[in-house]
């Protein structure tokens, strides 16, 4: 079944944007051999201040030896991206649509927001961003749950020119100190806390240590502005928290009830700014290559990126990307399940869609609360037409059955996506034949924080599909397959996956750290951007991802790297090393498999292993929790004291068959770690 090729449902594929395997490859080509004249019709459908020449449109720079390395799109043009997504689509008769579907951690909670009313609060909160003294290029810190204020505040951000850095809400307080630190932002927005499921999140007192570890490192962090957003909520049952609502929708009382830690000087609330604040906000125009946002993704040595991205080349390709991949049409509802403290947050909820006047869900709760039926039962309410979330939630919901999936109407279903690691062809099929009834179109989407938005994917009017292949390029995009020693694989090959010429929604730099951008993407093989990944392309020319060849792990998408979870453990006083690698795991695609060597004279028993998973939980985030602690006397080492993690994998996952051992300074301690291994 997985080998066979499944073809775009012909009903679709009448009306779609791309609508055959022969307009795309007409499309694709033009986009790449003449990308001033692809991107500039493109750009025409967007308001610019002013504009750019067409000798400036595109100018780039991939090898180091001609120089530093630079991407250019739309010189000399100027916009505001809020004026596009918002001004514009109110202009263009969209005022009253709804712009977002709000979903609450609880059924009993939800709302809606049109265009006019998004461009009424960005504008307020605009003016609220300024009275706080934030300028343009200013960075603003953002850790919020899955609310309306969050698209508010990044969009009141673009209208003054500020810069965004959005900090997942999951992340623990030295974890968000330390990008905010990076950023040096002036300005920490937050709410009081946040359900998820029925766990309660301590958003603002997290945000406090956050702002103590900041402060004694130097930086100071202005004003922090807090939602007041427990007391508008329903608690989960068997909770009486903090001034949230009960069961019945009575409240409990207010939010002054609720125990947070305030200081006068900084700390405000948010609906007390916006009373006052006036409603229009006329929009500062800013340069096509100025920065748009930072969003850090973990680094191969264990320091978080500031990923920089820009003005007009993001939007250009995130609206493309969106119309193209998802073939949104004007009445549909579309859905992406993803935290807007990820990449695919920033582009698919909140940019591409609303570039696009498209009405979304924006939900803030689990698939798991309150039944394992929730995203089926918010698909059934709101009609979803595009459904985009990530392999891992698939695995999880296939375990609960088929029965709770059939309880619904997914009829409104068109196209589904998937992102954040491959998809195994079983969840592909279910996916596919049970949530898509066999009609719908699966984009299984290739991309990265670094690409901006899809880079390899079908188009869903147009690309056969094979479960578990990206398939092809998106327009302006040119991969290829490299050996070891950098020569190009044509046909069918595996290799690493790296990108010829820039695409408009490429990133720019790494936030204050040019140079590490250009070696983390650039020094492997002058002339390509190296993605990290590899990929293997079929006789049919399809390409499939087959994971990261660095040192990074993907847990639930979530990427990471070894040497972040590595330098935690070593911290605890009673481990001598740690080494981590990644394992397969059924239902989150990898988990953390970690070796600990303990410091002479320290037992590696059962309270060793709570404290290093519970460091884990607090230094970084509770995604990041290890599954296996494994007791290493010693780590299978060269001679040179390198650590051969290709053994660890295989240690890791019970294959004696470990290769070559003969550079390792110690034979004997690859069987002693596999007579160590823990029951799995
Ligand atoms: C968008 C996003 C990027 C890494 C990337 C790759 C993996 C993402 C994938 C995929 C296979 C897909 N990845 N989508 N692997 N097939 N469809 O996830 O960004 O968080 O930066 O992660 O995720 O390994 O390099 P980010």
């Amino acid at each position: 079944m997985a080998d066979r090729i499944y073809y775009p449902n012909a009903e679709l594929a009448k009306t779609a944007y791309c609508n055959s395997m022969d307009q795309y490859k007409k499309m694709h080509e033009k986009s790449i051999k003449q990308p001033e004249e692809f991107w500039s019709e493109i750009a025409k459908q967007f308001y610019w201040e002013t504009t750019s020449s067409n000798d400036k449109f595109f100018s780039y720079n991939f090898n180091r030896n001609e120089g530093d390395i630079f991407i250019k799109w739309m010189e000399g043009a100027s916009t505001n991206i809020s004026f596009n997504l918002l001004d514009k689509n109110v202009k263009c008769g969209n005022g009253d649509k709804i712009a977002f579907y709000w979903e609450g951690n609880d059924v009993e909670d939800y709302s809606r927001l049109t265009y006019r009313k998004l461009l009424e609060e960005t504008c307020k909160f605009a003016n609220v961003l300024k009275s706080k003294g934030v300028q343009k290029g200013d960075r603003v810190a953002i850790y919020m749950p899955m609310i309306l204020e969050l698209p508010i505040a990044m969009l009141a951000c673009t209208r003054i020119g500020a810069v965004h850095s959005v900090i997942f809400a999951g992340y623990s307080s030295d974890s968000l100190a330390e990008r905010v630190l990076d950023s040096k932002a002036k300005v920490l927005l937050t709410a009081d806390g946040a359900w998820r499921g029925s766990k309660l999140l301590h958003l603002k007192s997290i945000c406090d240590h956050a702002m103590d570890k900041v402060k004694s490192h130097g930086h100071n962090v202005e004003s922090c502005i807090v939602i007041s957003h427990l007391r508008r909520v329903t608690c989960p049952p068997g909770n009486t928290s903090d001034g949230g609502k009960t069961k019945n929708g009575t409240s409990n009382g207010s939010t002054s009830e609720v125990n947070l830690s305030w200081d006068d000087d900084r700390d405000c609330w948010w609906h007390e700014e916006m009373e006052d604040a006036d409603s229009s906000c006329y929009p500062v125009w800013v340069a096509a290559e100025d920065p748009l946002f930072i969003l850090y993704t973990s680094g191969s040595t264990g320091k978080p990126k500031g990923v920089l991205h820009t003005t007009a080349g993001y939007l250009i390709y995130a609206a493309t990307t969106f119309k193209y991949v998802f073939d949104y049409k004007p009445n549909d509802v579309y859905w992406c399940t993803a935290d807007i403290g990820w990449i695919t947050g920033h582009t698919y909820v909140v940019y591409g869609p609303l570039v696009n006047g498209a009405t979304s869900v924006l939900f803030e709760g689990t698939p798991f609360y309150p039944q394992n039926d929730r995203y089926w039962s918010v698909i059934e309410k709101y009609k979803v037409s595009q459904f985009y979330t990530a392999p891992t939630a698939i695995r999880s919901l296939m375990k609960f059955g088929d029965d709770l999936v059939k309880k619904y109407n997914l009829d409104s279903l068109k196209v589904l996506g998937s992102v954040g690691e491959p998809i195994n062809s079983e969840a592909w099929l279910w996916f596919y034949n049970l949530i898509g009834h066999g009609k719908c179109s699966i984009v299984d989407t290739f991309w990265q924080t670094e690409t901006g938005g899809h880079v390899v994917t079908p188009l869903p009017g147009a690309t056969p599909m094979k479960p578990g292949s990206a398939s092809f390029p998106f327009f302006g995009v040119l991969p290829e397959l490299l050996d070891e020693d950098g020569k190009i694989i044509e046909g069918e090959g595996e290799g690493y996956l790296v990108f010829r010429q820039p695409w408009p929604g490429m990133m720019r730099s790494l936030y204050g750290n040019h140079e590490r951008f250009q070696t983390t993407y650039f020094d492997k093989f002058n002339g390509f951007y190296c993605t990290g990944d590899g990929a293997r392309r079929d006789s049919d020319g399809y390409l499939w991802v087959t994971g990261r060849i660095d040192d990074m792990l993907n847990v639930s998408g979530h990427l990471m790297s070894t040497a972040e979870v590595e330098s935690v453990l070593a911290e605890h006083a009673a481990v001598s090393e740690a080494a981590v690698v990644s394992k397969p795991h059924p239902v989150k695609g990898q988990c953390l498999y970690c070796f600990i060597t303990p410091n002479e004279g320290k037992n590696f028993d059962k309270q060793l292993q709570d404290e290093l998973k519970k460091k884990i939980r607090e230094r970084i985030g509770p995604f990041a929790q290890p599954d296996i602690i494994h007791h290493a006397p010693g780590l299978p080492k060269t001679r040179s004291g390198k650590i051969m993690r290709r053994i660890l994998r295989k240690i890791a996952v019970g294959d004696r068959n470990v290769g070559d051992t003969s550079t390792l300074a110690d034979e004997g301690i690859v069987d002693l770690l596999f007579q160590l291994r823990p029951e799995a």
